[in-house]
């Protein structure tokens, strides 16, 4: 029986891993380029590239645009949180009834833009913690194993695709708490980032700021535990100093977007928490304080502040 295509919307860090993983087991893959532009160059280029483990290996993916006609039936959205709704939006007539929709952002808050934007998909949330970067266009670098958690928020079974997942070599499971995942990664990026970036530090040294992690992490399981998500709060101090000292030698992603001149994704994470807050009447004077400043600090560098 002929597979179906995985189509991968955003051809950057994550989405190039995947697609690469995918296409070397043999699976069919369609990347969908912003534009002919896009699409001359990916052509130029011959292909899409991965670096893992000092190796690097070129796979000739099938390139198209938006304006392809081809139906989609499972696609994989790997734009920023900000750029999804959008992106999703211009492969909207595309879609077959009932198409999987992976979304693979960081944060809460682009999934339900992207639910809203196409009611009649399937969609389905992933929390990664594998890690990947672009060392130049259309090339990507495994930098970080990881796992996939994936799920859709219901008591859905999980899909027979995944043993796709599996054939790729790509960590994965179904989980019925995805959302538990998603927030609890949040409130764990609204406690490191923000941070980092102010201090201007790796997030080891955060270990200096003890007292003020502490105060923000018992203000963020306030938080989950007033807009329903307790489990996401269990423990997050111990976690947050498990993570610093784990990671210490690392700079946040947060801190290497704003290093490296980017858009960050503030408004899926400290800001998604704060508005979520707000939402329950809940006080945060913490998070509001830690989100003013690093609004100033990125309007200072000449960066979007949201
Ligand atoms: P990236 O910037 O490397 O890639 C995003 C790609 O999407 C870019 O190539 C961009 O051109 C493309 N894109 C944007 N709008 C598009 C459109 N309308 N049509 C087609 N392509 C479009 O980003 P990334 O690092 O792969 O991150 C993707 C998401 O995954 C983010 O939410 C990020 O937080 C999350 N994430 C990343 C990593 C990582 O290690 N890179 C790890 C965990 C989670
Ligand atoms: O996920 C992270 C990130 O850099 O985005 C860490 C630092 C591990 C937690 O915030």
């Amino acid at each position: 029986m002929k597979s179906t295509p995985w189509h991968i919307l955003g051809a950057g860090s994550l989405g190039a891993l995947w697609a690469t993983r995918l296409a070397r087991a043999g699976m069919p893959v369609r990347l969908i380029l912003r534009n002919a532009a896009r699409l001359e160059a990916y052509n130029a280029k011959g292909g899409l590239t991965l670096s893992e483990q000092g190796q690097r290996l070129t796979f000739d993916i099938a390139a198209q645009t938006m304006a392809a006609q081809e139906p989609i039936h499972r696609l994989l959205v790997a734009c920023k949180a900000y750029d999804a709704e959008q992106a999703v939006a211009s492969v909207a007539s595309r879609l077959a009834p009932g198409a999987d929709i992976l979304l693979l952002q960081n944060g809460l808050g682009s999934q339900d833009a992207v639910a809203a934007r196409v009611p009649d998909a399937h969609c389905i949330f992933v929390s990664s913690t594998e890690g990947a970067f672009r060392d130049e266009d259309f090339s990507v670098v495994f930098a970080g194993q990881g796992f996939n958690w994936l799920g859709d928020g219901q008591q859905t079974a999980e899909p027979v695709w995944l043993r796709e997942l599996a054939a790729a070599g790509i960590p994965h499971q179904w989980t019925l708490d995805i959302l538990d995942r998603l927030w609890r990664k949040l409130a764990l990026n609204c406690a490191i980032n923000p941070l980092t970036v102010l201090y201007g530090c790796r997030n080891g040294e955060l270990q200096a700021h003890d007292e003020e992690l502490r105060a923000l992490c018992d203000e963020l399981v306030r938080t989950l535990q007033r807009c329903g998500q307790p489990r996401a709060a269990i423990g997050l101090h111990e976690e947050v100093v498990r993570v610093i000292k784990a990671t210490a030698a690392n700079y946040s992603s947060m801190y290497q977007d704003v290093a490296q001149g980017r858009r960050t994704e503030i408004s899926y994470l400290l800001g998604h928490v704060c508005k979520a807050a707000e939402l329950s009447g809940y006080d945060v004077p913490l998070m509001n304080r830690l989100r003013a400043q690093l609004i100033d600090h990125l309007i200072g560098k000449g960066l979007p502040s949201s």
